[in-house]
C-alpha cells in the first residue's frame, strides 16, 4: 500500500478553500420534483423509465458551470456520479443504466472533470451506496417498493454481496479512469434502521476505503461509510452536517478534531425542483458561509441543473449574488477559520493569521464593543473599500464617555457609520 500522508497534510487545500460547489444531477432532473422522487412517490422502474429514455442534456456546457462556480468564489467541486436511483453519469462498463445509454449517448463525468480541473478546481465524486436500480440490491425502508409486499416477496433472494461487488467495481472505475480525484463523498449508511438495513458490513466499507486510498493516496473521504472518524486511514477524513448550520464548532459534536463541511441547498432540494420556491436569498447564503467559516467549517453549496444541462436562472442569480460579496470579502473566507476571540451579539469573527475579520449580521447604532481587543488592534478598516473605522478612545474627563465606564476592562469600542455599507 502506498504511503498515506497525515490528515492535516491531505486536508490543507480543503480547509483553505472553504467553499465548494455540490451538483446533484441525473434523470430525476426531468421529473423536476426532487432527487428522491422515485422513492417519495413509490414509482416503479417502469414509471421512472421515461426520464431515462428522454434524457438529453443538449445544452450541457461544464465550462459554463465552472465559470459560474468560480465567480461565486467556489474552489472545489463535488458531482453525483450516481445517486440513489442508480443512474450513472459516468460511462461504467458494469451497467447500461448510464448517460451513455440515453439519447445523449455519452459520458458526462470526463468533460466535467476536465472543465473544472482546467479552471483550477479540486474535484470530488459523490457516489450513492444506495441503489434502487441494481437487481441484487435488497429492498429496505428507503426503497420505492418498500410497501409492495409482492415485490418484496419476488426479490427476497437478492444478494447484497453481489451488489457490493458492483459498487466496489464502480468506485474502482471512478478512481482509475478520470485522473486525479481529490475527494470521495459516499452516501449513506443506516445500520440498525429497519428491515434489510445497510451499513459498513453490507457495503464492505473498510475494504472499500482501503481501495480508495490505494488508488488515490491523497484522497479525502467523507464520514458516511459508517466507519470511525479521524483516526487514521481506516476511518473517515471529514464530517458532513446536512441542511443545518451547526450551533458551534462541529467537531464538538462529532467528537473528533476533523475538518467538516456543511452541505446546503439553494431551495431545499438537491435535484432540480422546478416548483419549489423556497429559494434562499444571496444575503442568507453569505451569512451561512461566514457563519460556517467562523465555526471552522466549509460550506458545500448545491445546484441542481435542469434536464437540458443548465443551471436554472434562479440558481445563477444566487451564485452571482454570493460572488459579488466574495469578490470583496474573499480574504475573510479563503484560508480563514475560527478565532479564539468572542464576538459581540449578532456578529461573527473569522481569522486568517493575525487578521481578524468582524462580520456584522445586524447593524448596530453607532457603537460596537469588542471584548478583549483593547490594545490588540493596530488598525481597523472595512474590508469592502478599505476605509478606516474609527475607535472611541475612553477619556474619563469627557462626560459623554460616562456610559463607557461600565464596559469590562479590555473592551475596544468602534464607531460605525449610521448606515451600513451596501455590499450584500
Ligand atoms: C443524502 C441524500 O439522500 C440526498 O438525496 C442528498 O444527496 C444529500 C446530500 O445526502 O441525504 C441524507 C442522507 C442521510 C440522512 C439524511 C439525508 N440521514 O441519515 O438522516
Amino acid at each position: 500500500m502506498s504511503e498515506i500522508a497525515s490528515l492535516e497534510e491531505r486536508s490543507a487545500w480543503f480547509t483553505a478553500d472553504r467553499f465548494g460547489l455540490f451538483v446533484h444531477w441525473g434523470v430525476y432532473a426531468a421529473a423536476a420534483r426532487h432527487e428522491w422522487v422515485r422513492a417519495r412517490e413509490k414509482l416503479t422502474e417502469e414509471q421512472y423509465e421515461p426520464y431515462f429514455e428522454h434524457f438529453d442534456p443538449d445544452l450541457h456546457d461544464p465550462v459554463k458551470w465552472a465559470e459560474d462556480a468560480w465567480n461565486a468564489g467556489m474552489r472545489y467541486f463535488v458531482i453525483t456520479t450516481k445517486h440513489h436511483d442508480g443512474f450513472c453519469l459516468f460511462d461504467s462498463e458494469l451497467t447500461d443504466y448510464k448517460a451513455a445509454s440515453t439519447p445523449y449517448g455519452r459520458d458526462l463525468i470526463g468533460p466535467m472533470v476536465e472543465a473544472f480541473r482546467a479552471r483550477g478546481f479540486k474535484v470530488g465524486f459523490y457516489y450513492s451506496l444506495i441503489d434502487w436500480h441494481h437487481p441484487e440490491f435488497p429492498v429496505d425502508l428507503y426503497h420505492p417498493q418498500r410497501d409492495d409486499a409482492d415485490y418484496i416477496k419476488a426479490t427476497e433472494g437478492r444478494d447484497v454481496t453481489a451488489y457490493a461487488d458492483y459498487l466496489h467495481g464502480q468506485v474502482r472505475e471512478l478512481l482509475t479512469n478520470y485522473g486525479r480525484i481529490d475527494l470521495m463523498w459516499f452516501d449513506f449508511s443506516y445500520e440498525g434502521r429497519g428491515f434489510n438495513a445497510k451499513g459498513p458490513k453490507e457495503w464492505r466499507s473498510a475494504e472499500l476505503m482501503a481501495m480508495c486510498r490505494e488508488l488515490q493516496p491523497h484522497i479525502l473521504i467523507n464520514n458516511r461509510l459508517g466507519l470511525g472518524i479521524g483516526q487514521g486511514p481506516d476511518t473517515a477524513d471529514f464530517t458532513t452536517p446536512e441542511q443545518v448550520q451547526p450551533p458551534g464548532h462541529e467537531n464538538e459534536f462529532a467528537g473528533s478534531a476533523v475538518p467538516w463541511e456543511a452541505c446546503q441547498t439553494l431551495n431545499g432540494s438537491w435535484g432540480y425542483d422546478r416548483d419549489n420556491l423556497d429559494w434562499k436569498p444571496p444575503g442568507m447564503l453569505v451569512r451561512m458561509l461566514l457563519d460556517t467559516v467562523s465555526k471552522g467549517g466549509n460550506m458545500l453549496l448545491n445546484v441542481g441543473p435542469t434536464g437540458r444541462g443548465e443551471f436554472d436562472p434562479r440558481a445563477r442569480d444566487a451564485l452571482a449574488g454570493v460572488g459579488e460579496w466574495m469578490r470583496l470579502h474573499e480574504p475573510a473566507i479563503r484560508g480563514a477559520g475560527r478565532s479564539s476571540f468572542v464576538p459581540p451579539a449578532d456578529c461573527r469573527y473569522t481569522q486568517r493569521g493575525n487578521r481578524l475579520y468582524l462580520h456584522i449580521l445586524s447593524w448596530p447604532m453607532k457603537h460596537l464593543h469588542l471584548a478583549g481587543l483593547a490594545g490588540k488592534v493596530a488598525y481597523a478598516r472595512f474590508l469592502h473599500d478599505h476605509s478606516e473605522v474609527k475607535r472611541v478612545e475612553y477619556n474619563p474627563a469627557n462626560p459623554f464617555h460616562n456610559h463607557l465606564k461600565g464596559l469590562p476592562e479590555g473592551t475596544l469600542t468602534l464607531s460605525l457609520p449610521t448606515v451600513a455599507p451596501a455590499v450584500e
